[in-house]
């Protein structure tokens, strides 16, 4: 006779079997980005054109009182924009649709101080539809710059304004020029103590860009999607997390302290990663007088490593000038500077190495870091906070970046690590002692030759993950 009990045992052992192989992923830890805040992140580098009045003025900041055919581009070529763009590596462009003085690039049904009040193209232009269509034809997103300080609308001061400023978002937003990926809210104010005050209904605002493109990134000093970076030098903090306490701030002269948007908070309950604003040229605007002062290739790469390469994104201003094209010096420079970057991480010196430590165990495995899918990622059991990752090379490597990505759909959690390498002649050198991670952190190193590598993770606000460690050499910006 057959044990009834046998078909039974079997299943158990069968169930005990897969939930061994079954091992769970950590749980998400404090706030963490939307699918639109992550992508957005891994645009990496957008394009900022700054263009309007002022690029025919040399003005940086527009009075309002500016005639409207002092805007006539002579030979505008929105294309040429993103094929620059799209060959320098940039995923999207944000365009100054009103800067301060009020002056719209679109027809905007709530002003009479526009590009159809102009005489450019008789009055029949919108530099929105050119720029949207040459940023769909060349696979780039298209980001809008509307300026809720208004220096030439009358009703700015008054309660009227909101609902006007609602209605020029409508105007743009609703669907008129396709997807917007990111609407920039300049939190900039000059009118000084004496000058008129709004009380702008950011709620409002928010909600009306939510309302009408849900799938944009909405920036301002304090986001909701993503925050300043407190300075317009390029730089974000060495220490950067992208949560940020929101509570009780606003845009504007209600922002936190600039430290404290260059570095995030630790375990704040809102995910606002830090965007880098910055120009290639002294001015936003573009100016014959600043064409010897473009950045050149090391500035630029100074730029990546202190905002790409430390969790930031980074929106590089390129103003296109009185023709209404990026200028030569501009666009070559950008061309140089995409080649260094290609250069520089053409190769992944950590491919081929073994890689060993602590994990949480299957799909989660230490040599998780050395592959390109962002969703194959290393992690610690619950409850470890600490551990190491050791990468052992098949011949020493010679290599002064390196780069590391956490998996942040997660949460951020790595708060310090160290870097040590094993020199061919047997001795532990530390190369790196740093803070926080997040989506991409790239680490200077002096130029090292090593057998091995040692990750060790110092601090975490939970268990900490990684998707990725990638070494290179870096021949172009050296410190040293
Ligand atoms: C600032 C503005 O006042 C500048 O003119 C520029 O647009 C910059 C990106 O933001 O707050």
């Amino acid at each position: 006779m057959k044990n009834p009990c046998r078909p039974c045992l079997s299943f158990c052992l069968l169930l005990c079997l897969v939930a061994a192989c079954t091992v769970r992923p950590p749980e998400p830890y404090g706030a963490v980005p939307t699918p639109q805040q992550l992508a957005w992140q891994q645009m990496e580098m957008n394009l900022f054109c700054h263009f309007g009045p002022n690029t025919f003025t040399g003005a940086e900041w527009g009075t309002g009182t500016e005639p409207e055919d002092i805007f006539c581009p002579t030979d505008l070529d929105c294309r040429q924009w993103t094929a620059v763009a799209r060959a320098a590596g940039f995923k999207g462009v944000i365009i100054t649709a009103k800067h301060h003085d009020g002056f719209c690039l679109w027809p905007s049904p709530e002003s009479l101080h526009t590009v159809a009040q102009s005489a450019w193209r008789e009055g029949n232009g919108d530099v929105l539809r050119e720029l949207s269509d040459a940023c769909s034809a060349d696979g780039l997103k298209f980001g809008v710059y509307i300026s809720p300080w208004d220096r030439n609308d009358p009703r700015y001061g008054t309660p009227a304004y909101n609902g006007a400023f609602v209605r020029t978002l409508e105007s743009v937003l609703g669907g008129a020029y396709g997807p917007v990926f990111e609407q920039w809210f300049d939190g900039a104010c000059g009118e000084g103590p004496t000058g008129r005050r709004q009380v702008y209904d950011w709620p409002l605002f928010n909600a009306t860009v939510h309302r009408l493109q849900p799938d944009a990134v909405i920036f301002s000093d304090v986001g909701p999607g993503c925050r300043w970076v407190g300075n317009e030098a390029g730089c974000a903090g060495r220490t950067n997390w992208s949560t940020l306490e929101v509570e009780g701030f606003e845009p504007g002269a209600g922002s936190p302290p600039v430290e404290v948007l260059n570095g995030g908070t630790p375990g704040a309950s809102h995910w606002a990663a830090a965007e880098t604003d910055v120009s290639i040229r002294p001015g936003w605007f573009w100016r014959a007088s600043e064409t010897d002062r473009v950045k050149s290739v090391r500035e630029l790469l100074k730029i990546y490593y202190e905002s790409v390469g430390r969790n930031s994104l980074l929106l590089l201003n390129v103003p296109p000038d009185t023709r209404g094209r990026i200028d030569a010096v501009d666009s070559l420079r950008l061309l140089e500077f995409r080649a260094a970057l290609d250069d520089i991480f053409a190769i992944d010196l950590a491919s081929g190495a073994s890689v060993s430590g602590d994990s949480r165990g299957r799909r989660f495995i230490p040599a998780n870091i050395l592959s390109p899918e962002y969703d194959h990622y290393w992690a610690l059991p619950d409850g470890q906070t600490t551990g190491t990752l050791m990468l052992t090379f098949p011949e020493p490597r010679t290599f002064n970046r390196v780069m590391l990505q956490e998996y942040i759909p997660l949460g951020q959690r790595i708060a310090a690590f160290h870097i040590d390498i094993l020199t061919p002649e047997g001795d532990w050198r530390q190369i790196a002692r740093e803070t926080t991670v997040g989506y991409k952190r790239i680490v200077l190193t002096p130029t090292v030759t090593a057998t091995a590598l040692r990750l060790t993770i110092d601090q975490s606000l939970s268990c900490p993950t990684l998707s990725r460690l990638s070494l290179f050499n870096d021949k172009i910006y050296c410190e040293e």
